[in-house]
């Protein structure tokens, strides 16, 4: 595996003229992915990470520890219940939204939740090239400065087709779980993102990513939020279709039977 550095990839960075709703969907639909350098402003930012903090020490929601971190995940309502305003308000930003639902576009999608982490001295969640079950579209958010070393999220440009097509192949085997993790050797080229505070990648979760090292006594605060497709609003007899093409993971659990 290659890991390109920010120049070779310059084409993934979205900013200034660039942060245009056509400009960030046309690299988000060739690469798999956009990076917004410094998106949120210092105050939202620092806002932000107060509230990760405090929803991570006593917040509502699916809090878990691993090793010396805590991850939560908090579903939209629950992010309302807790009354985290400025969370709220990034989870709501007018050009993330309509990236994701032109994504998901013609069917309906919607916010889902946060994932909030404090990681610190290793990275065990997450730390294999992998792409995640469902298809949603992340907005990865650094909370505080990242870099090689306390945990660099790590994607592969153009990788989406490939995780795609892996998923379509379990579908007619009907299995309700599968290995989604890819070993290094079939990554061929992968981006490390070491970025300050505030920047954002939004990223479609079919492309292979992972989380980076984190060395000893080092650590990282991020929150990433999700979207996808809104289940509820469609009707139920194209809901198979829909998966199908958005979501073919959803279609192997629907083709699983019994075998004896
Ligand atoms: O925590 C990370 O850096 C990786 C997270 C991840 O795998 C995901 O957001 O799906
Ligand atoms: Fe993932």
């Amino acid at each position: 595996m290659i890991l390109l550095k920010r120049e070779q990839i310059e084409c993934c960075y979205c900013e200034g003229e660039q942060l245009t709703f056509d400009f960030v969907r046309e690299v988000i639909r060739e690469y798999g992915f956009a990076i917004l350098p410094e998106y949120f402003d210092e105050t939202t930012t620092g806002n932000m990470r107060e509230e990760v903090l405090n929803v991570l020490k006593d917040g509502v929601g699916r809090k878990q520890k691993f090793g010396d971190s805590l991850v939560q995940f908090s579903a939209k309502d629950e992010l309302q219940e807790i009354g985290s305003p400025t969370i709220n308000q990034c989870s709501t930003d007018r050009l993330i939204n309509s990236l994701a639902s032109d994504f998901f576009s013609p069917y309906e999608s919607e916010f889902k939740g946060a994932f909030m982490h404090h990681d610190r001295n290793k990275s065990v969640y997450n730390h294999h090239w992998h792409w995640d079950p469902g298809t949603v579209i992340k907005a990865f958010t650094y909370l505080t400065n990242i870099e090689d070393g306390n945990g660099a999220f790590h994607i592969s440009p153009k990788s989406q087709h490939d995780a795609y097509y892996r998923k379509l192949y379990f579908v007619p085997k009907g299995r309700k779980s599968y290995l989604t993790f890819v070993p290094e050797t079939e990554i061929s080229l992968g981006h490390a993102v070491e970025e300050k505070a505030g920047t954002v990648i939004i990223f479609n979760t079919n492309c292979f990513h992972k989380a980076g090292r984190i060395d000893a006594g080092r650590d990282r605060i991020i929150i990433r939020f999700s979207y996808g497709l809104d289940r509820v609003k469609h009707d139920t007899d194209k809901l198979g279709h829909v998966e199908e093409c958005i979501n073919p993971w959803y279609l192997s659990q629907a083709y699983e039977k019994p075998t004896d």
